[in-house]
């Protein structure tokens, strides 16, 4: 039994993951890419191992170094997080080649849903509803494609077998346009995946995303942990997650009709450890099997904090051929949890990344809130990895106080250095639509704008004066416990009048 964890990622995931084996009592190694000799998985682990240069190819997706770091260090297992490896279904049979435990799915499990063709078709055999589409998981040529989409109907989206992500999707109105974009779609996910290959779906307008959290072990018990509502996204990332899902509210049929499928999804493929079933669910309440991401996932501690389960430690644990220790029947959720990410980008600039020294930053803290982070003052945030800092998750006992505690913490924030996204943040929450729980998919990119969610609100000179003390202060080393109050446009009173007119 494994006594030994290697952490295959960066980043505040890596952190997280860290923390986890820290609480087992297990011994960590990190490894970490020329960029990150400073970052802070490397210094919270036991020890840590230089991968390479900066890009990617170089170092976090150098699989056969880290298990060969792996071996060296004598670690017993790897855990690869989110991104990078977590998904490669080769790393996953070079680690079990190499005698050490995966802390994840099956290789094949993550082969059979890395094909989203095939994934659809396994599914759909075990009782699990998806988009009207095409079947079968062979390759399916123009020709064919253009003589199926009649019967399927328009409109319809093109997608890309091995995507996910929305690469290679192409929405489509009429047979007329399909031939130019299925050579795109193909073209786009030939650059992407080094695969071509595409299928058909119905299109699915105003539609929500929903996901299912699961967690399965070796003896085939599977369980849910209920649901994230995932539809604040722009451009396929998504930017906050809370739950339960607004939209699912208190619908607890439709919650566990929704998790009774995803377990059956996962049975479908000899799931074991953690995953998530993404459903797409349509104003009338259908639901849709999307897709199986077969990784732990960035927002999965909003799950944690309503379920109360360590999902990581359960991982782990999974992994270490442990039964699950909790029933179905004692799984409850309980409040209301808001994830924000906060991307080191510029909200008023198109979410253009933003690099540079974190010169300073105060951290929200008490009742209900959570940040995981990988940066701290002195860091530097580099071009090479995606933009994600930190995670902002508050929890509340209704979805109210989570909102007002989300308020709150934002205004607390302060990260001085690089551009974030946390005035994003900011006009989201406040949103009528936002708090009104009334959003799809398309809401970020199609009705809201900085500009028109900025106007209104007042300028603050103040914020200028307060960030010179606070640097001020922070830079003779005395401690800060400045946290003054922005001057919001809506008073916390005012806004829980809005609130309250609203869900008369
Ligand atoms: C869809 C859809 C509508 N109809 N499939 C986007 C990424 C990939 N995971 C699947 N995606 C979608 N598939 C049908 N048949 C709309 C989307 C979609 C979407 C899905 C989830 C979250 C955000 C989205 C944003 C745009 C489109």
């Amino acid at each position: 039994m494994f006594k030994k964890v290697l952490i295959a990622n960066r980043g505040e995931i890596a952190v997280r993951i860290l923390r986890a084996c820290r609480e087992l009592g297990l011994e960590t190694v990190a490894v970490f890419s020329e960029a990150d000799r400073q970052a802070l998985h490397v210094r919270y682990a036991d020890e840590a191992y230089l991968l390479g240069p900066a890009p990617s190819r170089d170092s976090y997706l150098r699989g056969d170094k880290i298990i060969e770091i792996a071996k060296k260090s004598g670690a017993g297992a790897i855990h690869p997080g989110y991104g990078f490896l977590a998904e490669r279904s080769d790393f996953a049979q070079a680690v079990l080649d190499a005698g050490l435990a995966f802390i994840g799915p099956k290789p094949s499990a993550i082969a059979a849903m890395g094909d989203k063709a095939v994934a659809r078709a396994t599914v759909t055999a075990a009782g699990v509803p998806v988009v009207p589409g095409t079947e079968g998981e062979g390759a399916l040529s123009d020709d064919e494609l253009l003589r199926l989409a009649p019967e399927i109907g328009f409109p319809l989206l093109i997608k890309a077998t091995a995507g996910g992500g929305g690469k290679g999707m192409r929405a489509v109105r009429n047979l007329e346009e399909m031939p130019e974009l299925l050579t795109a779609a193909r073209r786009e996910a030939e650059a992407a995946f080094g695969d071509g290959n595409v299928y058909l779906e119905k299109l699915v307008e105003g539609a929500r995303h929903i996901e299912i959290q699961i967690l399965a072990d070796e003896f085939g018990h599977v369980v849910h942990l209920g649901e994230r509502e995932c539809s604040l996204q722009r451009r396929h990332q998504k930017l906050l997650e809370e739950s339960p899902s607004p939209f699912v509210g208190d619908d607890e049929e439709l919650r566990q009709r929704m998790g009774a499928v995803a377990v059956r999804a996962a049975q479908a493929v000899d799931y074991v450890n953690a995953g998530t079933i993404e459903f797409l669910v349509d104003r009338d309440k259908n639901f849709y099997f999307l897709e199986m991401n077969t990784r732990l996932q960035v927002e999965h501690p909003v799950t944690e904090a309503v379920t109360g389960v360590d999902i990581v430690k359960e991982q782990i644990r999974i992994a270490r051929g442990r039964s699950l220790n909790i029933k179905q029947e004692d799984i409850r959720m309980d409040g209301w949890a808001i994830e924000c990410r906060i991307n080191a980008e510029d909200p008023y600039n198109n979410f253009m990344p933003s690099t540079g020294e974190i010169a300073h930053s105060l951290l929200p803290t008490g009742p209900g809130v959570r940040v995981d982070t990988g940066v701290y003052p002195g860091f530097v945030v580099s071009p090479y990895y995606d933009s994600l800092i930190s995670k902002l998750i508050v929890y509340g006992s209704t979805r109210a106080e989570a909102i007002l505690r989300m308020r709150r913490a934002l205004e607390e924030y302060r990260i001085v250095g690089v551009r974030t996204n946390i005035p994003f943040h900011q006009n989201i929450i406040d949103s009528h639509r936002f708090m009104a729980g009334q959003f799809d998919t398309q809401f970020v990119e199609q009705r809201f704008s900085m500009e028109a969610a900025d106007r209104g609100r007042e300028t603050l000179p103040e914020i200028a004066a307060l960030m010179a003390t606070l640097v001020a202060h922070q830079q003779t080393e005395r401690s800060a416990h400045i946290i003054q109050r922005n001057e919001r446009d809506t008073s916390n009173w005012k806004w829980i009048g809005r609130w309250e007119r609203i869900h008369r």
